[in-house]
Order: structure tokens, then C-alpha cells, then sequence
């Protein structure tokens, strides 16, 4: 299993808000590596897909509502201890509690409008990046 890539949204809060540039702009500038990258939008069918590990959860019907409410960009990152350099460049969930400076400090409003996705482990950063991309889509 690979430890050095992780795989990031940009959810349909911060593409609206016009955040995608600045946004992509503090991952490259993090030393994040693209490997793949589009624009795209999740149906309810595929957002619920996306976030069946929360199914269970009382937030599930909203997140997968207001991930399908919109674009998105989806990408393939590369770095060393991509995973968790990664979650410490996006913040905590909640935007409130996330540090200064932080992805989320900086572009999300709330918990559920939270600006961006990143993968919580290896395993889960591959079946993210294959969810999106084919192999003659990365680099
Ligand atoms: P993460 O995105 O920081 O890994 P998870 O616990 O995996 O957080 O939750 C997935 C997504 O579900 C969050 O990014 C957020 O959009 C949403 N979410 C998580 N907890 C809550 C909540 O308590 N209320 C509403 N939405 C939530
Ligand atoms: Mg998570």
C-alpha cells in the first residue's frame, strides 16, 4: 500500500464561493504533487456511494445532499506522509475548531459546508482516487 498520495475534493461550497484557485494554489504551495485532477459534479446516487461509510450517521442525508448541490474538483495528491500532511493542511471538520491558516480556517463556513474532503488513511485514498479517475486520467 502506498503512504505517499491521498485524494481531495474541493466540495461545492468553496467552488461556489470561488475558492478553487486559492485553494489549489495552498496545496501546490504545501508541496502537494497533482497526479489527476477534474471538474465534475456527484449525483445524489454517486455522493451516497461516495459516503457509505456514513450511512448510518444523522448527517447522512444532508451531506449527501449538499455534495451533490453543485461542481466539485476531484484530485490525486502526491507527497510524502501525504495522508497526514494532508489533514493537518485542511483542518479539523468543524471550520471553528479548525487552525489558523488551515484550508477550513480559511474557506468553510460549517461543519457540513466544510470546503474540501481528504482521505483519513491509504486504503481509503485508493478507492477514493479509483471512485474518480482511470488510469489513463492520472500522472
Ligand atoms: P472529515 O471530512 O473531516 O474526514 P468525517 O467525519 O469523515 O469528516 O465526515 C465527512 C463529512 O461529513 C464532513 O467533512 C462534513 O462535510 C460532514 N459532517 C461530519 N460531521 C458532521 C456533523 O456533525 N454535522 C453535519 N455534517 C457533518
Ligand atoms: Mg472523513
Amino acid at each position: 500500500m502506498e503512504s505517499n498520495k491521498t485524494f481531495t475534493m474541493i466540495k461545492p461550497d468553496a467552488v461556489a464561493n470561488g475558492h478553487i484557485g486559492a485553494i489549489l494554489d495552498k496545496i501546490i504551495g504545501n508541496g502537494f504533487k497533482i497526479l489527476a485532477l477534474k471538474y465534475t459534479a456527484l449525483s445524489a446516487e454517486k455522493a451516497g456511494e461516495f459516503y457509505s461509510v456514513h450511512k448510518e450517521r444523522p448527517f447522512y442525508k444532508d451531506l449527501v445532499s449538499f455534495m451533490s448541490s453543485g461542481p466539485i474538483i476531484a484530485a490525486i495528491l502526491e507527497k510524502d506522509n501525504a495522508i497526514e500532511d494532508y489533514r493537518k493542511l485542511i483542518g479539523a471538520t468543524d471550520p471553528s475548531k479548525a487552525e489558523p491558516g488551515t484550508i477550513r480556517n480559511l474557506f468553510a463556513k460549517s461543519i457540513d459546508a466544510n470546503a474540501v474532503h481528504g482521505s483519513d488513511s491509504d486504503e481509503n485514498a485508493a478507492i477514493e482516487g479509483n471512485f474518480f479517475f482511470s488510469a489513463f486520467e492520472r500522472f
